[in-house]
């Protein structure tokens, strides 16, 4: 069970479908693919996907955090050792995604070394999650059209929508015209990614009071300190924070603030370990979760599915677990399929995902 070596591969794939939201947008998978092999010729695996625009992170400040620091701390610990892996990780600030994509190859690899899926060895709470789509920024029409799709093809009743865009009056065309075609046959939130201040926010939740929102993520900064407890103490749905809180302290100093109450849970930027921590945070808390996407690929879904599977909290909420289907292509042999409205675990042993070896050779960029 002793870590032998940590690999960081990048590789693009491009999106067919562009995601755009208030703090950015995504053209182009440019991740950071990480094995962690063992001396039993154990292999884990797991994707880092850099966002610059929420925590600063590149794909080659990835490859160099993951190769100069990360990789030398862990050589010689066992897959056992996982606590103290990630006091070692804890070390180096800041780079969330890095630091959770050598956890969760860390827990694939175990999964694989005791023949036991990563769900199971978490909690096993079940196998499955309901998932919720989410609608990136275009016309009113346009985003109708594709919840239709969604809806049509893989049984999705769940939209997160982008808003944050001025005027505020487009987005909330966008929420109504969904309300209006769906009825009550769909669940609907919405995220501004910190695109409107507090005021702005405020008003277009009046705007939107009859349109049944889950929640509300991210709506204005939240640097913005008093504008934003002002905002979630007037709001009568949970207020997520998302980018806001990256580390279990953060989720603590936001929801006892009153500038959150609610928490997006993401294994792409605390990974397994550290996602535990958030989650039991928030249940000692009693502040709602949802599991959310950090526009991860297909490994980086079942991540998020792996965890959000094995506990109770985790998976009452439908997950954020679809962006991969706006991809032109993915590394796993098999693809993800995503039924029912439903995606499931992997069988098998880990995280139950084997990679296309062409693919990883055609994708990849460091030759
Ligand atoms: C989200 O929930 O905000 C956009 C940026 C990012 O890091 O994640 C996405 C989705
Ligand atoms: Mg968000």
């Amino acid at each position: 069970m002793k870590i032998t070596g940590v690999e960081a591969i990048p590789f693009a794939i491009p999106y067919r479908k562009p995601l755009k939201f208030a703090s950015g947008e995504v053209h182009t998978a440019e991740h950071v693919l990480v094995r962690v092999h063992t001396d039993d010729g154990v292999v884990g695996i797991a994707e880092a996907p850099p966002r610059p625009f929420t925590y600063g992170e590149t794909q080659d400040g990835i490859i160099a955090v993951i190769k100069k620091i990360f990789a030398p701390q862990l050589i010689g610990m066992t897959l056992l050792q996982r606590e103290t892996i990630a006091a070692r990780l804890g070390r180096t600030v800041g780079n969330p995604a890095a630091k959770a994509a050598v956890d969760m190859a860390v827990w694939d690899a175990l999964g694989r070394t005791l023949d036991v899926q990563v769900t199971d060895l978490l909690g096993g709470y079940t196998d499955r999650m309901r998932v919720s789509h989410m609608l990136g920024f275009d016309e009113p029409a346009a985003m109708v059209a594709e919840a239709e799709r969604m809806r049509e093809l893989y049984g999705i009743t769940t939209f997160k929508v982008k808003v944050g865009r001025r005027p505020m009056s487009l987005d909330i065309a966008v929420v109504r015209a969904l309300r209006e075609r769906f009825g009550d046959g769909i669940d609907l939130y919405i995220d501004g990614n910190r695109g409107w201040t507090a005021s702005e926010s405020a008003a277009a939740m009046k705007e939107m009071a009859d349109l049944r929102l889950l929640f509300a993520e991210e709506l204005c900064p939240a640097d913005d300190v008093l504008g934003r407890r002002w905002l979630v103490s007037r709001l009568d749905v949970p207020f997520i924070a998302d980018e806001s809180v990256p580390t279990p302290a953060d989720v603590t100093r936001e929801v006892l603030a009153g500038a959150a109450t609610a928490v997006s849970i993401k294994t792409a930027r605390t990974g397994f370990t550290g996602s535990q921590r958030v989650l039991h945070l928030a249940e000692g808390l009693g502040v709602e979760v949802v599991m959310g996407n950090q526009i991860d690929g297909q490994l980086g879904s079942l991540c998020t599915v792996a965890f959000g599977a094995a506990f109770q909290l985790t998976s009452r909420r439908a997950g954020e677990l679809s962006n991969f289907l706006d991809m032109s292509d993915d590394l796993l042999a098999e693809p993800l399929q995503i039924r029912d409205g439903e995606l499931a675990i992997r069988p098998g042993a880990g995280l139950g995902a084997d990679l296309d070896p062409d693919k990883l050779e055609r994708y990849r960029q460091d030759h």
